[in-house]
């Protein structure tokens, strides 16, 4: 994880643009939203999916990077005041604290728009049709039938109760959808997977993408600020529907642990090319910030 997480951070400060380019406000509160923070997830996931097809590591560093734009773009927008409405982000001052909201609006904007021209400018797919499924997978994971419409869900619902399937959909698409995506995409920067291969593919990134959210309910209250580098036990606060507060935060726990078995049977087909999918599997559910 360390390995590929450097390579992400350098990666990301070589492909973000320049302060002193021109305008050097907005670049500078880009790169302030994207470095020097966050678990990476998501690019981690999108190096294991490649080792599983044999991708090079400078097609999964692009494509793992555009993946992390998005999700640092969601970031920067649901911390707004229009939104979640909090200063607290990666341990630091959230974009709009730190700068200003107009600031912040533009920073997100044109995160999502530098991820698209990261998956346009280089090649990426052996093929520029498996290149045009991976923009295409991007832009419907992040949009109003994946992430944006999820967030859309959560706020119309927010301080109702949800039922379990309701609020199952609401984070599969808020959380799972880019979780889901990261993965195709890493897959998509090598050999190309049969249907089964794909479909075991697809039910792993399934699982672990639920794994993620039912796990960020439950360290919302069992974890602290400091740990989290975010403002701890909102969800309650907020009246949030969350795992915890629809299935108990016990339950909570053994559903999450239900869903990591569930991937690991989802890999039992690749063999040892899976290994890394499977430990990210493990530390996704067993993280403790
Ligand atoms: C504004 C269109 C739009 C969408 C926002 C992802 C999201 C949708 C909101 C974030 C709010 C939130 C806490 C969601 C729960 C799961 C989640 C995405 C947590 C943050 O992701 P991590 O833990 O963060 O991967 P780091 O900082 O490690 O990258």
């Amino acid at each position: 994880m360390g390995d590929v997480q450097a390579r992400m951070e350098a990666a990301l400060a070589r492909l973000l643009p320049a302060t002193h380019a021109v305008p050097g406000r907005l670049h500078e509160s880009m790169r302030y939203a994207v470095l020097e923070g966050g678990k990476r997830v998501r690019p981690l996931l999108c190096f294991a999916a490649g080792e599983l097809t044999g991708a090079a590591r400078e097609r999964l560093e692009v494509a793992g990077a555009a993946v992390e734009l998005i999700h640092a773009y969601s970031l920067v927008h649901d911390d707004m005041p229009c939104m979640d409405d909090d200063i607290l982000r990666r341990g630091k001052p959230t974009v709009h604290v730190e700068f200003d909201q107009a600031t912040a609006l533009l920073a997100g904007d044109a995160l999502q728009s530098l991820a698209f021209q990261l998956l346009s400018e280089s090649r990426l797919a052996d093929s520029p049709a498996a290149q045009l499924e991976m923009v295409k997978a991007l832009a419907v994971a992040s949009g109003s039938r994946g992430m944006a419409g999820g967030q859309a869900i959560d706020l119309a619902s927010t301080g109702k109760p949800l039922t379990l399937p309701e609020l199952e959909f609401m984070h599969v698409h808020k959380t799972g959808a880019l979780i889901r995506a990261a993965v195709v995409l890493g897959a998509r920067c090598g050999a190309t997977l049969d249907a089964a291969g794909a479909e075991s593919l697809d039910r792993y990134a399934k699982c672990v993408g639920l794994a993620f959210q039912v796990v960020d309910d439950v360290l919302d209250c069992d974890a602290s600020t400091a740990t989290l580098g975010k403002t701890a036990g909102k969800d309650a606060i907020q009246g949030k529907a969350t795992y915890v507060s629809v299935m108990g935060i016990a339950r909570a726990k053994e559903f999450a642990e239900e869903l990591r078995v569930q991937a690991h049977a989802a890999l039992a087909g690749f063999g040892e090319r899976a290994g890394r999918l499977a430990q990210l599997a493990d530390f996704i559910v067993l993280r403790k910030f």
